[in-house]
């Protein structure tokens, strides 16, 4: 059986409730009955563990074994890209990517989409485009595979790589760059209006520590957070040698102080300190609230796109790794994760009337709040949330103009979300400090 965030996340919340209730001094100490593999371990802490798999290694009964008996989690290692999924122009193949998301499904394992937009493995008829006509194509795709797999993607890596490694913090050139440097938010807006339920994530390498290319990914972040640009998380591949770079974790921390999930997408690592750097990348996932979750780049050393570098957690043979046992411990004795929460307030839901939805992402010290506007059986063309922090203070928010940041709350449209059409939505977003528990939000047609 298989743990669920569910029913596991509420234990180290009934634990503090009971320690604050006795005035006790809450002592942690590893569980009892620590879980026995990757994905019950990180399910305890509301967190997954996940690995690339490949179609072609499905028909292996040990991969499919350790597959299913240890991940919660499958990004396609190959097969949902541009390359795969469109071969020629305007004729689509979801034939590899529908078998892995299938089989993961079958398994009660969710799914990460990799990756819609990429400068490599663009298919050929792809690569000798320029300019607008690339532009419309590139978006076409998002849509079209947005739209196939819409509703069963946990999160998609929308843009993968677009940033140049060195010290410019600047984008890579390539041609989907040269269609304009809008071309990132424009498929991301692509990616949300195909699939509004996908978490849409940029995803990257090189940026496990704060260095200039880790920088100007924040920065497009931050950017895109204030212009309501839809962004919920950050991927780092994190393809590591020896150790992780000594800001790992405060890397992390900061993109996660913009209101963004966080998850370790690619790792792997190789050379003779594995096992210890692969328990500080866990422990440093586990001590941040907004890190969702960790893959692995592949199951077995042999399955490695590294050839020859063993950096995974189990041998050619199937055995598990003293990188395996160091993964394992550490997610057993994670902290804890979000805890997401989702409320709706219906108030005046008819002709000219709207409602406020919130999805509330809670830490020990903080929150980030999604609100979700959604038009009655009029449009809007204007809207006024109100929410009230009774325990909180908002230090932050985007897609909205605020008054105020404790106690009643208001938030109105800006300019380019304040029209809604009958029963559409629109979100905003603030994040705080404190509590943002009972936000009771109601909206008001204005
Ligand atoms: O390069 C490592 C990863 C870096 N981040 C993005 C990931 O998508 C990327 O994954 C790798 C896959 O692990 C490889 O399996 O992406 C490579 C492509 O750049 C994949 O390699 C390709 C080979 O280049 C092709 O020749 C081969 O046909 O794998 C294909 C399928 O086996």
């Amino acid at each position: 059986m298989k743990l669920t965030s569910r029913s596991v996340s509420l234990v180290p919340i009934m634990a503090t409730a009971l320690a604050a209730a006795l005035g006790a001094v809450l002592v942690v100490s590893a569980p009892a009955n620590a879980a026995t593999t990757l994905g019950a371990a990180a399910a305890q802490s509301g967190r997954y563990f996940g690995t690339a798999v490949a179609a072609g290694r499905l028909s292996d009964q040990t991969y499919v074994n350790i597959l299913n008996t240890e991940f919660n989690m499958v990004t396609a290692e190959n097969e949902m890209k541009w390359d795969a999924t469109e071969p020629n122009r305007g004729q689509f193949n979801y034939s590899g990517g529908d078998r892995i998301l299938n089989q993961a499904v079958g398994n009660g394992s969710r799914v990460r989409g990799h990756a819609l937009l990429w400068h490599q493995q663009e298919p050929g008829w792809a690569r000798s485009m320029e300019g607008s006509s690339l532009r419309q194509a590139m978006i076409n795709h998002v849509t079209q595979v947005a739209t196939h797999y819409r509703g069963k993607i946990y999160a998609w890596d929308v843009v993968n790589e677009a940033f140049a490694d060195g010290g410019s913090g600047g984008r890579r050139d390539s041609n989907l760059q040269r269609t304009g440097n809008d071309w990132i938010e424009a498929a991301f807006r692509a990616a949300r209006a195909a699939d509004p339920a996908a978490k849409l994530c940029y995803n990257d390498y090189n940026t496990d520590g704060i260095n200039p290319k880790s920088t100007g990914i924040y920065n497009m972040v931050r950017d895109f957070k204030a212009r309501g640009v839809p962004i919920d998380c950050v991927g780092f591949q994190s393809h590591l040698t020896n150790n992780a770079p000594s800001d790992y974790r405060a890397n992390l921390q900061r993109f996660a102080d913009l209101g963004v999930e966080v998850q370790i997408t690619e790792l792997d690592i190789a050379g003779s300190n594995q096992a210890n750097a692969y328990r500080d990348v866990t422990n440093a996932c586990m001590a941040i609230r907004a890190c969702t979750g960790i893959t692995v780049w592949g199951i077995r050393d042999t399955d490695s796109w590294r050839t020859g570098e063993n950096p995974l957690l189990f041998t050619g043979s199937g055995a598990k790794k003293p990188a395996y046992n160091a993964v394992l411990d550490a997610l057993n004795a994670g902290g804890p994760g979000p805890t997401t929460t989702t409320t709706t307030t219906s108030n005046n839901p008819g002709p000219g009337g709207c409602t406020a939805s919130v999805s509330l992402n809670q830490w020990n010290d903080g929150f980030v709040a999604s609100v979700k506007v959604t038009a009655g059986s009029s449009a809007l063309r204007g809207w006024r949330v109100t929410a009230t922090l009774s325990n909180g203070t908002v230090t932050s928010s985007w897609s909205s103009n605020r008054s105020g940041n404790s106690g009643a709350v208001t938030f109105t449209n800006v300019d380019y979300n304040g029209s809604v059409p009958a029963g559409g939505s629109t979100e905003f977003g603030f994040q705080g400090t404190g509590s943002g528990a009972g936000l009771n939000p109601s909206c008001t047609a204005t």
